[in-house]
């Protein structure tokens, strides 16, 4: 890797937010305490095989324990917001009925503790940590039903959301709905290599609809509910974006790469902005046999207004239309869509390294729909080492993060209102299915001890914020 030292990005106004990320079932642990009740993933990281080494968050960062200490960590490195996720099963047992104060007192403390230090509160409502008791139906063979292909879910959320806004809505001010709804509906209920570990795409596409109407129905809540209190609001959801790019100027491969763009991309944006699906990829589900259950009213419902998209960036992929033996079909008939690998650096989760295509990315998102933007998350696994004078030298990480901060510095020099940009992650925590095996944070954790080290990437950071600040 390439060494680097931190400069001011040029083309950042003073005003660009800077800003690290976290999500509760990542970090928090106390998995158990103060009324909380398991969510998908606890009961997921318990089916054999489904989570590396057996691994799960009863521990994690032991943040819940440790928050005044990480508050003043994020504070060390001089950001200005500091995104975070609420546990729905912390704040409203099982799902339903009215909110734990015990759990709702806690984040109560973590944003006193912000507003202390002048760090800005940006809440997500829903990082994939599901009221157990909502989903019913679990991987070990009881029958399926409930969970986000479930029309009520939906209800539920926004019943959940109103709890947690009418707590904190009048300190808080920045407000997402959900984080990667395509990661909920298709790793959660059609791949199943994320909790509730479900594999059915007629069931993925019915949680597609309910998690986008239930971030409607709590974006309305919500949105009224400041008007009628004069809160100010920031109001958004995030998705977890990439780009597709054609591997030859076949027919096939731009037909593989609308097809991938439509439903990674478009099957969510174009209901929330434009309220409406797209009809190509509702054809594309229909040649699968799966149908999106919309019912009068609800695209209405989806397509309230926000006031920032949040973008989560990990990667672009090459697409082709035709299987490596040259077929335009898979063995079931259907059109071909396959990713590409290209011989390109990669992170330890062995994902390309492409920092061009956040700019694509970002200036297309302006072109098409329009919306102010954030990059809420964007950051890299490494196979970090502890060197002898105790430092994490993860230059591979620097380079990484200097990449795609210049990526968003060259978006908004060609247009994209770019308003922030948020590192993934404040710190090592438990990676979903890969457990604690892949760091994405900036500062190390030490899960033996749980004490907490700036890697060289996160003094990287912090100096190049204060000095683009000009401060
Ligand atoms: C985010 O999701 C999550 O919000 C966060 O909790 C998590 O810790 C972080 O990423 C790191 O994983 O099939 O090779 O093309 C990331 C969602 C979706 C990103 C799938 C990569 C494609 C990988 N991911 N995506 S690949």
């Amino acid at each position: 890797a390439r060494a680097i030292t931190a400069a001011a990005v040029p083309g950042l106004p003073p005003g660009f937010r800077w800003g690290v990320a976290t999500a509760a079932y990542q970090i928090e642990g106390a998995a158990a305490e103060d009324g909380r009740t398991p969510s998908i993933w606890d009961t997921y990281c318990r089916v054999p095989g489904m989570v590396v080494r057996g691994e799960n968050g009863d521990v994690a960062c032991d943040h819940y324990h440790r928050m005044p200490e990480d508050v003043r960590l994020i504070a060390d490195l001089g950001v200005d917001t500091y995104r975070f996720s609420l546990s729905w099963p912390r704040i409203q047992p099982g799902g339903r009925g009215p909110a734990n104060a015990k759990g709702l007192d806690f984040y109560k403390r973590l944003v006193d503790e912000l507003e202390a230090r002048d760090i800005t509160p940006w809440i997500t409502l829903y990082h994939w940590d599901l009221p157990q008791e909502l989903e019913t139906g679990d991987i070990s063979g009881s029958p399926a039903g409930g969970g986000w292909p479930a029309r009520d879910t939906a209800h539920r959320f926004a019943e959940y959301a109103a709890l947690a806004y009418d707590a904190l809505g009048d300190r808080v001010k920045h407000w997402t709905t959900l984080n990667e709804p395509w990661c909920s509906a298709m790793l959660g209920y059609a791949y199943g290599n994320q909790a509730p570990g479900r594999q059915d795409f007629g069931d993925a596409i019915r949680a597609v609809h309910h998690l986008l109407l239930g971030h409607g129905l709590a974006a309305r809540h919500i949105r009224e509910t400041a008007a009628a209190r004069g809160h100010e609001l920031e109001l958004g959801i995030t998705l977890n974006l990439g780009t597709a790019t054609p591997e030859t100027d076949s027919p096939e491969d731009a037909e593989a790469c609308r097809r991938a763009d439509g439903m990674g991309r478009r099957l969510y944006l174009d209901p929330l902005v434009k309220g409406a699906y797209p009809e190509d990829v509702v054809a594309d589900l229909a040649l699968r046999n799966a149908e999106l259950p919309v019912r009068d009213g609800d695209l209405a419902v989806i397509s309230t207004p926000i006031d920032v998209l949040g973008v989560n960036f990990y990667r672009g992929t090459l697409f082709s239309g035709v299987t490596e033996e040259g077929s335009p079909a898979d063995a079931e008939g259907l059109p071909v869509t396959r990713g590409v690998e290209r011989d390109l650096p990669r992170t330890a989760m062995d994902w390309e390294i492409t920092p061009t295509a956040l700019t694509d990315l970002l200036v297309g998102l302006e072109e098409e729909y329009g919306v102010p933007t954030v990059v809420t998350e964007n950051g890299a696994a490494f196979e970090d080492t502890v060197s002898e004078d105790g430092q994490i030298h993860d230059a591979d990480r620097t380079t990484y993060l200097a990449d795609h901060i210049a990526a968003v510095a060259a978006a908004r020099a060609a247009g994209a209102d770019v308003r922030g940009y948020f590192a993934w992650s404040l710190m090592d925590n438990f990676e979903w299915s890969y457990g604690y095996d892949k760091r994405f944070g900036i500062v190390r954790v030490d899960y033996g001890t749980q004490e907490r080290t700036l890697k060289d990437s996160a003094k990287w950071y912090r100096d190049t914020i204060r000095l683009t600040r000009g401060r």
